[in-house]
C-alpha cells in the first residue's frame, strides 16, 4: 500500500513518533492538518533549509525511523533545543544560536585521514549521500546536568569507519571541529585549545549507537546544533558529541580532547554517564530536561547500559565515568 506522507519537517517534534501514532494523528487531523502544523515549526528550523541544497533536503529528509532507537520519554520541545546550546566557538554561554548563523557550511570539506588505506577529502553532502540515512530518537545528557531527547537524522559512525578502511594499528578515531575565528568569535579567546577536538576508541566508534547527525526534527541540521556533521554518542556526557566536524583522523594513541586539555581533573577521555559519580563541583544524580521544570533521575550510561556496558567490562571504574 502506498501511503502519501507529508515531509516530517513540517511536523512539530511530538509527531516524530512511531508510525502507528503518526498515522492515527494524521487520520484525526485529516489531509489539511499539514498547513496548521507548519505554523508550529520555529523559524530556527525553517532557516536551516537554506544551507542544504533543496534537492538533498528533499531526497534525504525526513528519513525512515529506526525502530531500535525509540524512547520511553517525550521528545524535548524544538524551540528549547534549538535555542539553548553549548557551542563555545560562538561564546561560553547558551544563547549562541543567532551568532552561529554566520558559519558558512556549504561547501564543507571533510578530511578522513591518518592510519587509513587511503586518505579521502570529500564534500559533506557527497559524504552524506553515500551513507544509509535514518532517524533515531536519542537522549542527550550534558555534564552540566541538563538533558534533552531529540530525533536525529544521520548515519552510524561505523559506516564512515568502513569507508575509511583503517589500518590494523589504528586504535582511536580523532574528530576535529573547524577553525574560523573570523566568524566564530569564541575562537579569538586564545586560552582555549582550539580547534575543538574529541575522540573515541575504535570499538566505541563502531558500536551501533555512535551516530553522525546530519539532521534534526526531520530536517537538515541547523548550524547551532553542529551543521553539517555532528557526533551523537548518547551514553557519554554531551561534550563528547563534537559539532561541525571537518576532520576524522585514525590514530594509535588516545587523543587529548578539548575539555581534557583545559581541565583534566574534571573531564576525562571516556566521560560515560554515571549518576553515582559526581562531578568535582556538583552532583550527577539528577538532570533537568529542557522544556521541563522538574528534575529526573540520571541513568547509568544515560540509559544505554545494555548497548555499551560491554565495551568497558575489564576497565577500572574510576577511569571511565568522568
Ligand atoms: N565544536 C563543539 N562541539 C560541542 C560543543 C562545543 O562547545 N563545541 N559543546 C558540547 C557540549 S558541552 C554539549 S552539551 C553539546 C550541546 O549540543 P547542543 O547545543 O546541540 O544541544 O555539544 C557538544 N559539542
Ligand atoms: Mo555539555
Amino acid at each position: 500500500m502506498f501511503i502519501r506522507r507529508p515531509p516530517r519537517w513540517v511536523m512539530p517534534e511530538r509527531d516524530a513518533t512511531p508510525e502507528s501514532i503518526f498515522l492515527n494523528r494524521r487520520q484525526l487531523l485529516g489531509a489539511t492538518g499539514i498547513g496548521l502544523l507548519a505554523a508550529n515549526v520555529p523559524s530556527t528550523v525553517r532557516a536551516s533549509n537554506y544551507d542544504t541544497s533543496p534537492e538533498v533536503a528533499a531526497e534525504l529528509y525526513p528519513a525512515r525511523q529506526n525502530a531500535n532507537y525509540l524512547l520511553d520519554r517525550e521528545l524535548s520541545p524544538s524551540r528549547d533545543v534549538l535555542t539553548y546550546n553549548n557551542f563555545y566557538e560562538f561564546g561560553s554561554h547558551k544563547d549562541i544560536w543567532e551568532r552561529a548563523q554566520n558559519l558558512p557550511v556549504k561547501p564543507w570539506m571533510v578530511k578522513i585521514d591518518g592510519m587509513v588505506a587511503k586518505p579521502i577529502e570529500i564534500e559533506a553532502e557527497d559524504l552524506i549521500r553515500k551513507m544509509p540515512i535514518e532517524e533515531r530518537l536519542y537522549r542527550h545528557r550534558c555534564v552540566e546536568a541538563w538533558s534533552m531527547a531529540v530525533p536525529w537524522t544521520g548515519f552510524p559512525l561505523k559506516e564512515l569507519v568502513k569507508l575509511a578502511e583503517p589500518q590494523a594499528g589504528a586504535k582511536y578515531l580523532e574528530m576535529r571541529c573547524f577553525m574560523k575565528p573570523d566568524v566564530a568569535r569564541g575562537q579569538r579567546q586564545r586560552w582555549y585549545p582550539w580547534p575543538y577536538l574529541e575522540g573515541l576508541r575504535l570499538d566505541e566508534a563502531t558500536n551501533d549507537l555512535a551516530f553522525i547527525a546530519t539532521g534534526i526534527y526531520g530536517k537538515p541540521i541547523v548550524k547551532q546544533m553542529g551543521a553539517p556533521l555532528r557526533l551523537a554518542v548518547p551514553w557519554k556526557y554531551g561534550f563528547k558529541s563534537i559539532k561541525s566536524i571537518v576532520q576524522f583522523t585514525f590514530v594509535d594513541k588516545q587523543p587529548m580532547s578539548f575539555w581534557e586539555q583545559l581541565q583534566s581533573r574534571e573531564y576525562g577521555f571516556y566521560a560515560n554517564v554515571n549518576p553515582e559519580v559526581d562531578h568535582p563541583r556538583w552532583s550527577q544524580a539528577t538532570e533537568k530536561p529542557l522544556g521541563q521544570n522538574n528534575r529526573v533521575p540520571t541513568l547509568l550510561y544515560n540509559g544505554y547500559a545494555e548497548e555499551v556496558a560491554e565495551l568497558y567490562k575489564n576497565m577500572d571504574p574510576s577511569k571511565i565515568f568522568y
